[in-house]
């Protein structure tokens, strides 16, 4: 006993705020010095369930326990803990998911108020939309339709890589594909990863339960062709990473193997339509990781009708120069009802209610949120690195943000815009 209270010596702060533990978690990430294997020791393990993450910078556990605020105290001012923190929990972002009345027969683009808003197929028949609030694909596509070497990690509730209008702009790890079943084929630590993988079930097979991520999915790069819609990108590989289960749930701990597991597969961007929980110092490291390989990390803004200036809304405000904060318009080219936004920390709005998309098992949905609108600005980025090379993670933001078009009721952003691909593409800034 009194060795164990030497090892879990005097108390110091610990890497988290009081006010954030209102928010859901699942026990708790500590960050071990590097090298450190003192949660073996038996003080440590007797706290709770101790397991000890793969990752690969650092030494990380997930400890799942009740800690009253002594053991945390003690726990965070232990020599070899650099910090500990909640392991937070994370929701999706859809607002509202609308069944469609029929199902989709042959190529519904016309209906992609997104890409392009006619007027009549982005509002009512009481209450039109606005011709020309899209993101003007149209033009944008005749400078590029994106590429097959751009790869979008789509880190959410999985993809149905097997949907017709998706399946062919699927990345397949082909060294796992034509490899031995069972086994690492390609060596990255992960058995059969084919498809891109579940940190959710802890398995190789990212396959979509929920819907929310086949439908990010199918605005980033659903394929132009004869079915269904089309993405914002004709050609990319999308890597499914599931981390959010099939009821739109996960932690911290899966969201920062996620991350990576894609820097480590080489993706340009990640897609991420999730949020909740306090800052967290972990995540904040994996996204730190990702901007250093030159990953854009595209994330929505929240739909708490909130001011992310003044209350953060993670992981879309991390300070990051790779961070691209999404907000959410509506047809008529006005911030979405639900939106978050915010001066400082929303850099760009983009399409995000009644988005029609891909849905698993054939489908297609309408569905809004900032879910939605973030991966129109992932494929908008995707279309950016098709044609250009050599821009740093902090060009590539000002690029989004410098060419939007200004709109008094999206004042509420950096430049008080919402994106234009045609712009992004041509540099056209204000
Ligand atoms: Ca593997
Ligand atoms: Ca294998
Ligand atoms: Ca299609």
């Amino acid at each position: 006993m009194k060795k164990m209270s030497m090892i879990w010596g005097c108390a110091l702060s610990l890497a988290f705020s009081l006010n954030v533990q209102a928010q859901e978690s699942n026990g708790w990430i500590v960050k071990f010095k590097e090298g450190s294997k003192a949660f073996q020791e038996k003080s440590f393990q007797s706290l709770g369930t101790v397991t000890e993450l793969p990752v690969s910078f650092g030494t990380f556990v997930k400890l799942e326990a009740d800690l009253a605020e002594k053991s945390l105290q003690n726990l965070a001012s232990h020599p070899e803990v650099e910090y500990i923190e909640p392991n937070y929990i994370y929701t999706h972002l859809p607002m509202v998911t609308e069944e469609l009345e029929s199902a989709i027969q042959d190529t519904d683009y016309g209906r992609q108020w997104g890409l392009q808003n006619t007027g009549r197929n982005s509002g009512s028949i009481l209450r039109r939309g606005t011709v020309g609030e899209d993101i003007n694909a149209t033009n944008a596509w005749t400078i590029t339709q994106g590429s097959q070497d751009i790869i979008v990690a789509v880190i959410d509730t999985g993809v149905d890589y097997n949907h017709p209008d998706l399946k062919d702009n699927i990345l397949i790890n082909e060294a796992e594909l034509n490899g031995t079943p069972g086994e690492d084929s390609d060596g990255n630590g992960y058995i059969d990863d084919i498809y891109g993988y579940n940190f959710a079930g802890k398995n190789a097979n990212p396959m979509d339960g929920n819907a929310h991520g086949t439908h990010c999915a199918g605005v980033i790069g659903a394929s132009h062709n004869s079915i269904g819609i089309r993405g914002v990108m004709a050609n990319v590989k999308i890597l499914p990473i599931k981390f959010l289960s099939d009821s739109g749930r996960g932690e911290t701990a899966d969201a920062i193997l996620s991350i990576d597991y894609a820097t480590s597969r080489g993706v340009h961007v990640m897609s991420n339509s999730w949020g909740g929980g306090g800052r967290s110092e972990a995540l904040l490291e994996a996204i730190q990781r990702a901007n250093e390989q030159g990953i854009v990390f595209v994330a929505a803004a929240g739909n708490s009708r909130a001011n992310n200036d003044t209350s953060a809304s993670f992981p879309a405000n991390y300070e990051v120069d790779n961070v691209i904060s999404v907000g959410a318009m509506d047809g008529r080219g006005a911030r979405a009802s639900f939106s978050n936004y915010g001066r400082n920390s929303v850099h760009i709005f983009a399409p995000g209610t009644d988005i029609l998309s891909t849905t698993p098992n054939n489908g297609y949905r309408n569905m809004s949120g900032t879910s939605m609108a973030a991966p129109f600005v992932s494929g908008v980025v995707g279309l950016l690195l098709s044609q250009e090379t050599g821009l740093s993670m902090a060009e590539v933001r000002e690029r989004i943000v410098q060419t939007s078009v200004r709109n008094s009721s999206l004042a509420t952003s950096a430049q008080g815009g919402r994106m234009d691909a045609f712009r992004v593409l041509n540099d056209t800034r204000n």
